[in-house]
Order: structure tokens, then C-alpha cells, then sequence
């Protein structure tokens, strides 16, 4: 499936540069880094938004943020601090329909979020 842009990066169709894969997950840098260090971890499933998580999905999910610590440690950001975001649906600027986690890290982060 390869409906969005993330997807035709799960699939090698479009390319990024990717930090880590398995056969779940893709992480690769944002293309707009927000932060020194933006990496995003998707599943290679098409979910669309967090809303459409399932029961199912429950270890997939636990698997995306345990990626995040681990390349949050790989990436020298995990003693100072980082932070993981999922954005849901264009309220919360969501503008790729391929769930997502953003892993921010290497600057000062401000709370609460604008
Ligand atoms: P969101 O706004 O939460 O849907 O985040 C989407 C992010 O995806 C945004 O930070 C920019 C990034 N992005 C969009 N298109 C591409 C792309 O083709 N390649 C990469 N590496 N990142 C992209």
C-alpha cells in the first residue's frame, strides 16, 4: 500500500533518509526539520490517523515509541531530552495521512506547545 508519500517511503518507492527498519517500521528525517534532530517513525500498515488505531494495533503502536528510545539513544539526544508527537488530523496540523510519530530532539523545547 502506498497511498500517501510515507507509504511510498515504507515501500523504497520514494526515498528518505532512513535511520532505522524493520519489517513493521520505517524511521527516516523529516524532510523540514523542526528541531537539529526530526526523525519520523511510521508502520509500514497505511494507518491514516491515530483515530483509526485499532485493538490490533496495540503492540504496533508500543513499537513505534519503543523505536523512538531506542534512536533517541543512537541519536545522542535521549540523556538531555527529546520529545515524541503524533499530530491528529489538521486541527492538530496533521497534513500526512500515514500515522506518524515526530521525534524532536538537540534544542530546548517550550511547554506547553503552540
Ligand atoms: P504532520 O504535519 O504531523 O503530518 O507531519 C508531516 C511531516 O512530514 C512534516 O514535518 C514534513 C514531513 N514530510 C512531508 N513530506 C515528506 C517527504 O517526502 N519526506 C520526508 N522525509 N519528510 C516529509
Amino acid at each position: 500500500m502506498s497511498d500517501t508519500i510515507f507509504g511510498k517511503i515504507a515501500s523504497g518507492e520514494v526515498p528518505a533518509d532512513i535511520v532505522y527498519q524493520d519489517d513493521d517500521l520505517v524511521a527516516f528525517r523529516d524532510l523540514s526539520p523542526q528541531a537539529p534532530t526530526h526523525i519520523l517513525i511510521i508502520p509500514r500498515k497505511p494507518i491514516p490517523t491515530l483515530n483509526h488505531v485499532e485493538e490490533a494495533d496495540a503492540a504496533l503502536i508500543g513499537r513505534m515509541f519503543l523505536a523512538a528510545a531506542r534512536i533517541a539513544e543512537q541519536e545522542g539526544i535521549a540523556a538531555a531530552g527529546y520529545r515524541t508527537v503524533i499530530n491528529c488530523n489538521a486541527g492538530a496540523g496533521q497534513t500526512v495521512y500515514h500515522l506518524h510519530v515526530h521525534l524532536l530532539g538537540g534544542r530546548p523545547m517550550q511547554w506547553p506547545p503552540g
